[in-house]
């Protein structure tokens, strides 16, 4: 039985501890901190000199999508900064980019659970160390459909497991937690908004599956082994969809426990790239693709640039 886990409550740490989205004593003990997998630490790096004024962090999973953002930023807002001085902070490891403009920051965290869990926590740590304040979380990325048209946009409401239910599960010290995985209402709203705004593609709000596979964890027949008929497949997907699910990806799960755990506003924002009730492979082609993952950047973009305007 999973138990359902709250953070310590602000009485059993300390003020500071809890003031920025962390929540570890463990931490006050540390001599340095070393964010291994950025290439960062609290003794080698002046965090907050660096990294104090960040307002949004987006993160997506692949490096050069997360590139292209910082660059979309740069110019959405005016920062004028050359391209070639958007340069990636993260450049003395491969696990992940990561790239600073204004108080935009845009990070990579590669494919599933695993990956982004690691890059939260140590984004999340980041945030606590650079004593940054007010901060909202976007993941921006790619999924697959269910009943809705390719190139759709969808803004999750919560992220749900294989088998419908709204909460992440971990196995802690070989204890089941359960963290709740709802997003923020207000936000997904106001994010829906900005779609309404630029009018060009459709959004909705929806459910999203999150699986820990892109094969038989999300009822493809075209993987290397599958022991299920398209009719099971089908039944699965159509079950999904009656739970209020509109699309499938891999990191929601772990993406909106953390945020939910840090007191940090997220904020899902995916494209579907097909329907799976209509096809498993996704064959349309590159430039469709490509056009396809920039619409997530252009709705968070327009609601960053908002909140910076005020307009
Ligand atoms: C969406 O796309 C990837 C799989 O192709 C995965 O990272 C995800 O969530
Ligand atoms: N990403 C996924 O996880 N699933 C899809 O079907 C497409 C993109």
């Amino acid at each position: 039985m999973a138990s359902c886990n709250k953070e310590p409550c602000k009485e059993e740490t300390s003020p500071q501890e809890k003031c920025c989205y962390v929540s570890n004593p463990h931490l006050a003990t540390l001599k340095e901190d070393i964010l291994y997998h950025f290439d960062l630490g609290t003794r080698t790096h002046d965090l907050p000199a660096m990294f104090g004024d960040i307002k949004f962090v987006c993160v997506g999973g692949s490096s050069w999508r997360m590139k292209s953002f910082a660059l979309y930023m740069n110019e959405l807002l005016g920062l004028g900064h050359e391209a070639a001085d958007i340069r990636n902070i993260c450049a003395q490891t491969d696990r992940y980019c990561m790239y600073k403009v204004g108080p935009v920051l845009s990070i990579s965290h590669g494919m599933g659970i695993p990956s982004i869990s690691i890059m939260l926590h140590e984004l999340i740590k980041l945030l606590y160390y650079a004593k940054c304040s007010d901060v909202v979380a976007f993941r921006i990325g790619t999924s697959g459909g269910i009943g809705v048209q390719p190139g759709a946009v969808v803004v999750t409401r919560n992220s749900v497991d294989a088998s419908f239910h709204p909460h992440f599960e971990q196995n802690v010290l070989g204890t089941i937690k359960a963290y709740p995985t709802a997003l923020s209402e207000s936000l997904a709203q106001e994010i829906l908004q900005c779609s309404k705004e630029i009018n060009r593609f459709d959004t909705i709000l929806g459910n999203t599956l999150c699986t820990l596979d892109f094969y038989e964890g999300q009822a493809r027949l075209d993987g290397a082994f599958c022991h299920y008929s398209a009719e099971d497949k089908m039944k699965y997907l159509h079950s999904a969809y009656e739970a209020g699910v509109r699309n499938i990806e891999m990191e929601s799960a772990a993406f909106a426990a953390i945020c939910n755990r840090s007191d940090l506003p997220g904020a899902v924002v995916c494209v579907a790239l097909l329907d799976r009730l209509q096809d498993d492979q996704i064959n349309s082609s590159h430039e469709v693709l490509m056009e396809y993952q920039e619409r997530p950047q252009i709705v968070v973009g327009r609601y960053i640039k908002k909140k910076i305007c005020n307009h």
